[in-house]
């Protein structure tokens, strides 16, 4: 602030169309690294879902192919091809070359625009190295190259077909992502996703690259994907499903509960996952809480809380809406306050009628919540008496945790480690400035088979809640977290492997804000150690010890496997594991809320057969699983 800024002409810069897109591409795709480029593809899929919403396309393609381009083709009426007075330019032009433009000939109807969709797939143009634009129209093929946004041909008319259809194919540019490699689960995922939402339309997506192809294609829409996200569950009744519109809102709803405590609910708005929530999730969540208790009313005087009412329960909502506003960090929190009223009364009515229709289902459901309201009612008790006793009270931490001495947050580790003997290593090794140790005693309690009053009965769970300081579920505090870096640190072995999944599933299922917060690690110990006279290597996995072999030579060494944490000495398990010079760990994220769902129910769930299935199907992912 010491001298005003100052400003001429020089530095006022106008970027103009898909210039600026190129020059601020994070702008309008969020960023360049791997989620940015799969925007690439979902701004034209939302072109042919939207040609798909209005009534005129049944069938969609997207196509992987080896040289790093990929097509996404619809049958659709085509990209109209005629010239546009207001442009001097052909329609498909205009859509290809400015932003926004595809919003102006859809008119009518909602338009899957919103967060970071919906810019148009003129962005999609503007950030490819070449787009080359085929449309099926009256008769004619008509096709347009286009290079880093720039038109390179005319539209030019290249045979004739009966059929109609757009086909855009294009290389994303190398120059402006960070990766140009597209990842056939991730678009697949979504595909699959768009497929439920939007009932009736075939989605299908190949890839020369690795010979892999899926098609999703739901008759059932919303009530295909809660039997979807049920398949490895047990539900007791058939899905309720609720599709009205007040005047131009439209609002769908699939539910369908299940015998076990987890909720699993998934908000969308014009086909975006609104992550976050918002106003229709806020909406659902109260009509549910009030139809339930009605109906309750006379069988039980418990009064059930929202979250009663939720154990168990799976559900799809998905809102239709002409001017969404997103907000949050992510731009997935629908914002617009009218859509809490509508999508609110909508389905209380809708529920009311249904559980008068229906009396054995809503009798079910009143009794699970029932049960879950007397299950808090006794943790609530447990969590009363152990505050009392001092236990969950913050100032009184465990006995076993090893504290660091550093207080502010931002600056602590935990490091929760397995078994008293890779603890006693870990206390003596870290730096107890600000490494904390707690160590854990065998395993843990597998928390998605039980409900919260035994979770909290248990003296381990109990002590891991403490110790990080910011309560559980609803009441998840973060800013009472006391280390912003949690690290699991088990060994590399089968029991390991298990243990941190319990861990994993204990953090995902009750401590989730943690894991948004990116403030769960999990270590990475060396499995092996090679001597060779006095100098010493670290290897992690057996491709990196055939690397070291390699390069020392195989003579004269001394190779050592670590069974465990505890056979290493403090010195060694800090220099390898524990040292942030050193060490590598690994952030636990949750890109896909719903996979990691699937995976955690299916790892530590009730059902052993999809498990056995699951665990042939991805032997790698459970061995590693890095959720
Ligand atoms: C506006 C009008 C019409 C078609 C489309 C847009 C359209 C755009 C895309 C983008 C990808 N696939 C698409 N399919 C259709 C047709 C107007 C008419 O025929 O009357």
């Amino acid at each position: 602030m010491d001298k005003p800024e100052e400003y001429t002409e020089k530095e006022i810069e106008v970027l103009e169309g898909l210039e600026a897109v190129r020059k601020r591409p994070a702008m309008y795709i969020g960023s360049t690294s791997s989620l940015g480029l799969h925007h690439l593809v979902y701004e034209a899929v939302d072109n042919s879902i939207d040609e798909a919403l209005a009534g005129y396309c049944s069938k969609m393609v997207v196509a992987l192919y080896s040289d790093g381009s990929v097509s996404v083709a619809d049958d659709g009426r085509g990209i109209p091809t005629g010239i546009m007075e207001e442009y001097g330019k052909s329609a498909v032009e205009v859509v290809m070359t400015q932003l926004h433009a595809g919003g102006k000939f859809s008119g009518k109807g909602y338009k899957v625009s919103g967060g970071l969709h919906g810019v148009g797939v003129s962005v999609t143009n503007a950030l490819s190295e070449w787009l080359e634009v085929e449309v099926k129209r009256e008769g004619k093929v008509f096709r347009q190259r286009y290079e880093r946004g720039d038109p390179v041909t005319e539209l030019e008319v290249s045979g004739t077909s009966e059929e109609t259809g757009t086909k855009v194919t294009f290389k994303p540019d190398s120059s402006i992502f960070e990766t140009t490699e597209l990842n056939f689960d991730t678009l697949a995922s979504r595909l699959q996703e768009l497929a439920f939402l939007n009932k009736g339309v075939s989605l299908t997506i190949t890839d020369s690259r690795s010979g892999r192809s899926e098609e999703y294609h739901y008759e059932g829409g919303i009530v295909s994907f809660v039997e979807y996200l049920n398949r490895n569950r047990d539900p007791f009744h058939p899905p309720i499903y609720i599709n009205r519109s007040k005047d131009t809102t439209e609002i769908e709803v699939a539910i369908q509960y299940n015998g076990g405590f987890n909720e699993s609910v998934y908000a969308f708005a014009n086909n975006i996952n609104t992550h976050e929530g918002g106003t229709h999730l806020s909406g659902f969540r109260a009509a549910l809480t009030r139809a339930v208790n009605d109906y309750a009313k006379g069988v039980t005087d418990h009064a059930l809380s929202g979250e009663d009412a939720r154990e168990g329960l799976s559900a799809i909502i998905s809102v239709r809406l002409t001017e969404p506003q997103f907000e949050g960090q992510t731009k997935t929190k629908l914002g617009n306050s009218e859509i809490k009223g509508i999508t609110d009364s909508i389905i209380y009515d809708a529920l009311k009628e249904f559980f008068e229709e229906n009396p054995s289902v809503a009798k079910k459901i009143v009794e699970k919540a029932v049960l879950a309201s007397k299950a808090r009612d006794a943790a609530k008790k447990a969590r009363e008496l152990t505050r009392r006793k001092g236990a969950l009270e913050f100032t009184t931490l465990p006995g076993k945790l090893a504290d660091c001495s550093e207080r502010d947050p931002a600056k602590c580790e935990l490091f929760i480690v397995e078994g008293d003997s890779a603890g006693g290593s870990a206390k003596q090794g870290r730096n107890r400035a600000f490494q904390a140790i707690l160590p854990l005693r065998g395993k843990i309690l597998n928390v998605e088979k039980a409900r919260l009053d035994k979770i909290l009965s248990n003296e381990e769970i109990r002590t891991l809640i403490t110790a990080i300081g910011a309560g559980i579920n609803d009441e998840l505090n973060l800013e009472k977290v006391r280390y912003h870096k949690i690290i699991i640190m088990t060994d590399a072995d089968v029991d390991g492997a298990h243990i941190r999944t319990l861990l994993l599933t204990l953090l995902f299922r009750h401590m989730k804000l943690l894991v948004e917060a990116g403030f769960v690690y999990i270590a990475q110990p060396p499995l092996y150690k090679v001597k060779k006279g006095k100098a010493e290597y670290y290897a992690f996995d057996d491709r990196e010890l055939e690397s070291v072999l390699e390069e020392i030579g195989r003579k004269g060494v001394g190779i050592q496997r670590y069974k465990g944490l505890g056979e290493m000495n403090p010195k060694q398990l800090w220099e390898t594991t524990m040292d942030p010079a050193n060490r590598t760990i690994l952030k636990v994220t949750i890109e896909d809320a719903m996979k990691a769902d699937d995976l955690f129910t299916l790892l530590m769930g009730e059902k052993v057969e999809p498990r056995r299935e699951f665990i042939e199907r991805n032997a790698s992912l459970v061995k590693n699983l890095d959720v």
